[in-house]
C-alpha cells in the first residue's frame, strides 16, 4: 500500500511550520509511513480516514455510505437525497393511513405555487430552490447560541417533500395544500415532545399559500397571532382592488391576510414587520388596522428604535398567544434577496432580519413559512441561501420553545 503522507512530508512540514503533528502521528520506520496515535479514541470511520495508509473498507461494508451516516467530513454536502439541510425524507406526511406509524415533531412542507402573484412569477420553484441551497446546512453548532444545534436536538425534523398543487386552478391548489398540512398535523409526535401536535415549516410558494397553512394551524391550535415580515400589507381588501374583481381573484398574495382574519383564524394582535411598499389606496393602512387588526413596524423604524426596539414591540404585541410567523423574502432589501416577485428597495439586511428573528426566542411559535422566493430571478443562489438561513432561524425558534 502507498502511504498517503510520507515521513519526509511531515518532517518537512514540522521543521518549517509546526510541531503539533508529532503528538498525533507515530513513525513506522519499516514502512517509512505514519501511523495515527491509537491512544486517541476516535470513531472507527474517522480512524479509517486518519491512518497513514489507504485502507479500504470491506467490499460489502457500506456503513459509511448509508444516508444519514455521512457528515461533512467523511461524507459530502452533495450526497444523499435533496431535502432541506439533509433532514430525513418522510414520504408519508400527507398519508392519512400513516398517522399512527409515522411520527415527527417538525414537518417541512413545500408549497410549489405561484399563480396568485401580481408581478413576477417563479415562486413555484421556491421550495426546491431553497432545499438545493441548504446543501451545506446540517447538524452543526451555532456561533451565536453556544452549543446549540438545531437539527441534532430533541425535535425530530423531517422533510415531507412538496404538496401537490395544481398550477391551473388556484382554489383547488390551495385546498390541496390545506389538506396536506391538515394531515401532516395529525401525526404522532416523538416521546421527547412535550406538546401534542407536530408543527409545520412551509417553504413557499407565493404568499397566498400562507392562507392554507394558517387555516391548518388554526384548526389544531386555535386562533394565531401573525407576525408578518413583509414589505407589503397583504391585508388589502380585495373589493377595493378594482371595480371588477371576481370572488375567484379576490384571494391572492396581497389579500390572504384580509381573508385569514375575516375567517376567524387570527387574533386581534397581529404585527407587520418591515413595511415599505407604497399603498395602492389611501385607506389601505387604515383598513389594515380596523379590519384585520395589524399594527405596523416600518422598514425605516429600524433606524429610530433599532433591532432591540423592534423585538420588544413584537413581543409586547403578541405576548403569550400562539404565534404564526410568515416571512416574505421581499422584506429584505433586494441587494440581499433579489429573487422575489414584487421587489421593494430599502429593506432590512439579512443580518438585521436574522437578529430580529433570533430575538423572538421564547414566543409560542405554532407554525411558520417562508414565501415569494423565485429562483429564476436569483444570482449565485444569494436569495435561496438567505432563505435557507431564515428557515434555520425559524426552526430554531420552534426547537427552543416547545408548544404545549
Ligand atoms: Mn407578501
Amino acid at each position: 500500500m502507498t502511504p498517503l503522507i510520507t515521513v519526509d512530508d511531515v518532517k518537512n512540514y514540522e521543521e518549517t511550520k509546526h510541531k503539533f503533528l508529532e503528538e498525533f502521528y507515530q513513525v513506522d520506520q519499516e514502512q517509512n509511513a505514519l501511523k495515527f496515535d491509537t491512544h486517541v479514541d476516535l470513531p472507527i470511520n474517522l480512524k479509517r480516514l486518519t491512518t497513514s495508509t489507504v485502507q479500504y473498507p470491506d467490499k460489502d461494508d457500506t456503513s459509511d455510505l448509508f444516508p444519514g451516516m455521512s457528515d461533512r467530513y467523511h461524507g459530502n454536502a452533495l450526497a444523499g437525497f435533496l431535502t432541506f439541510a439533509h433532514t430525513p425524507m418522510e414520504s408519508h406526511c400527507f398519508d392519512s393511513n400513516s398517522l399512527e406509524s409515522v411520527e415527527y415533531d417538525i414537518a417541512i412542507v413545500g408549497a410549489p405555487y405561484d399563480t396568485g402573484v401580481s408581478y413576477r412569477p417563479g415562486a413555484r420553484y421556491g421550495p426546491d430552490g431553497i432545499r438545493s441551497a441548504t446543501r451545506r446546512l446540517g447538524a452543526t453548532y451555532s456561533p451565536f447560541r453556544p452549543g446549540f444545534n438545531v437539527f441534532n436536538n430533541w425535535a425530530k425534523i423531517v422533510d415531507c417533500g412538496n404538496a401537490p398543487m395544481t398550477p391551473i386552478d388556484n382554489r383547488i391548489a390551495l385546498d390541496q395544500l390545506y389538506r396536506a398540512e391538515r394531515a401532516s398535523l395529525k401525526h404522532m409526535t416523538t416521546e421527547k415532545n412535550p406538546g401534542k401536535h407536530p408543527r409545520i415549516m412551509t417553504l413557499g410558494g407565493d404568499h397566498t399559500i400562507t392562507f392554507s397553512a394558517i387555516r391548518a394551524a388554526y384548526e389544531k391550535y386555535g386562533k394565531v397571532s401573525v407576525i408578518h415580515f413583509d414589505s407589503h400589507l397583504d391585508t388589502v381588501d380585495p373589493y377595493h382592488m378594482n371595480k371588477n374583481v371576481t370572488d375567484y381573484a379576490a384571494l391572492n398574495h396581497g389579500t390572504f391576510l384580509y381573508w385569514a382574519h375575516r375567517k376567524g383564524y387570527l387574533t386581534d394582535t397581529n404585527m407587520h414587520v418591515g413595511l415599505r411598499g407604497w399603498y395602492e389606496e389611501p385607506d389601505d393602512p387604515k383598513r389594515d388596522t380596523t379590519q384585520s387588526k395589524f399594527s405596523k413596524i416600518l422598514a425605516r423604524d429600524i433606524d429610530s428604535i433599532g433591532i432591540t426596539g423592534i423585538i420588544e414591540k413584537i413581543k409586547q404585541r403578541v405576548g403569550e398567544s400562539y404565534v404564526y410567523i410568515t416571512f416574505d423574502i421581499d422584506v429584505l432589501d433586494p441587494a440581499h434577496a433579489m429573487a422575489t416577485g414584487t421587489v421593494e428597495p430599502g429593506g432590512f439586511s439579512t443580518r438585521e432580519a436574522l437578529q430580529i428573528l433570533d430575538g423572538l426566542q421564547g414566543l409560542n411559535v405554532v407554525g411558520a413559512d417562508i414565501c415569494e422566493v423565485s429562483p429564476p430571478f436569483d444570482v449565485s443562489e444569494v436569495t435561496t441561501q438567505t432563505a435557507g438561513e431564515v428557515v434555520r432561524s425559524l426552526l430554531a425558534l420552534m426547537v427552543l420553545k416547545p408548544v404545549v
